[in-house]
């Protein structure tokens, strides 16, 4: 079938006025990233707290930055897909827009998106757990393996978000805020099942925002959601930035 808007979501998406843009690893898919869950992700080989907390990587740093090795070596070498842009696109035309990401990847800002909260880290980054020391990955990569501190002798590690761990305060104070004032919120390619940032959605839907839910499979989202496009965002996305485009280019009495 022919993926299609409704007049009914052009309209809605051509008045909003405080948009906000939800999204998880389904969305960078389409640029090479593997998601985390279902039948291709990460975890379906490797269990997430096995590498991904605390724990594990004071158990046994060198798998652990193995681990991000390997995806900074994946992430170096992708590009923003037409999800990604067509965000950037909405984000010119809305008098409010906010992009709110768990992805580490960057890939919101390189296609151009401005309001970005990235409320997982930044896998670019990375930092000294003893003295707070900042690093970038050249540092990391020369090291081959467990980087230290040069300065303090700590160990480095990449400046994500691991479980159990908070999130980062000002990006989850302003990404609550967007929630709360948005008139419409978009939870794109995230499969919604981790908190905090999985209670956003339910924030903004209280606060009286039009959900809409994009992604090729259910999520426990769906059934609270207006209205549900299956597919993916690199499809959906660019459609509803057209949609926007077209009815911004109308007069109001002509929407
Ligand atoms: C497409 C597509 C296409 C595919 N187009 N779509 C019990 C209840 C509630 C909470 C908890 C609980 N037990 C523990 C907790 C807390 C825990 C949690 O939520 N656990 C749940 C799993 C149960 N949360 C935390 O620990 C958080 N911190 C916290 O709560 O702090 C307070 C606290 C402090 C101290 C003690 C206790 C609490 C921190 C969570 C950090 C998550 N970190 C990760 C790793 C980041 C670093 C890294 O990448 O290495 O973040 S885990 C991983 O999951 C990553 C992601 O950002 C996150 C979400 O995943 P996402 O993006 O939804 O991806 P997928 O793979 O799950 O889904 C992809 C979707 O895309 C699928 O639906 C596909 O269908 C779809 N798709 N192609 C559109 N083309």
């Amino acid at each position: 079938m022919t993926p299609v808007i409704s007049p009914g979501l052009s309209r809605r998406i051509g008045d909003a006025r405080a948009i906000v843009a939800f999204t998880g690893a389904g969305v960078s898919a389409e640029s090479g990233v593997p998601t985390f869950r279902g039948t291709d992700g990460i975890w379906s080989k490797l269990k997430p707290e096995e590498l991904a907390s605390m724990n594990a990587f004071m158990k046994n740093p060198s798998m652990v930055w193995e681990w991000y090795a390997h995806r900074k070596k994946i992430m170096s070498g992708i590009a923003p897909n037409p999800g990604h842009f067509a965000l950037a696109r909405m984000e010119k035309l809305a008098p409010s827009f906010a992009v709110i990401t768990q992805n580490i990847d960057g890939l919101h800002r390189r296609a151009g998106s401005r309001t970005v909260y990235e409320l997982h880290g930044n896998i670019e980054r990375n930092y000294c757990m003893k003295c707070g020391t900042p690093y970038g990955d050249d540092f990391v990569v020369a090291a081959n393996g467990v980087p230290l501190c040069p300065a303090c002798g700590g160990l480095v590690r990449p400046d994500v978000v691991w479980f159990g761990e908070t999130l980062p305060e000002d990006e989850w104070d302003a990404s609550v805020r967007a929630a709360e004032g948005a008139d419409l919120f978009m939870s794109i390619g995230t499969s919604a099942v981790v908190y905090p940032a999985a209670s956003l959605p339910l924030v903004a839907k209280r606060s009286g925002a039009y959900l809409l839910e994009i992604n090729p499979e259910p999520t426990p989202l769906t059934a609270q959601a207006d209205e549900y496009l299956q597919g993916a965002s690199g499809v959906f996305l660019p459609l509803l930035a057209g949609a926007m485009e077209a009815a911004r280019r109308l007069p109001h009495s002509h929407r």
